[in-house]
């Protein structure tokens, strides 16, 4: 069976969310996510995340099309979680693209277009207007 990997913070879970997850799942059997934890996302973007991990865990792991779910605490054991949980393809948003190349060695990488006019920042800049 086919192992498909995937990371990313879902923070604010939308369609762009399930779009990549769908996709993500389609090019095997199995779906392992990798849920940024609340520390790397603050290391990264400079601000805490509006759901908290265990949250935003909560709503990956309760998708049909995700099998497993575990939290990423640093961008730099990428190549690690990939061979803990046998990850045959790594897929990701195009966002990134280029950026996991160097994982082409231990498994496929494969991007995929990020779905349009929707993100977390853009809801959140919204809802700051309303
Ligand atoms: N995404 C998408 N379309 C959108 C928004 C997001 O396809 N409109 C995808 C991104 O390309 C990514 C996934 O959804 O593959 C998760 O996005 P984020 O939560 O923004 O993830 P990010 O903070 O980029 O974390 O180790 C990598 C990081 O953990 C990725």
């Amino acid at each position: 069976t086919k192992r498909i990997i995937t990371f990313g913070t879902f923070d604010v879970f939308h369609v762009g969310h399930i779009n990549i997850l769908e996709r993500c799942k389609s090019l095997g059997d199995t779906l392992i996510v990798g849920v940024s934890s609340d520390a790397l996302n603050m290391s990264k973007k400079q601000r805490n995340p509006i759901y908290h991990e265990n949250d935003r865990i909560k709503i990956v792991q309760s998708l049909s099309f995700v099998d497993e779910v575990f939290i990423e605490h640093s961008l730099e054991k990428k190549r690690e979680y990939i061979e803990f949980y046998r990850g045959d393809v790594l897929a990701m948003g195009d966002d990134w693209k280029g950026r996991f190349d160097e994982f082409s060695d231990i498994c496929e990488v494969v991007y995929f277009p990020r779905t349009p006019s929707i993100s977390t920042s853009e809801i959140i800049e919204i809802a700051k207007s309303i």
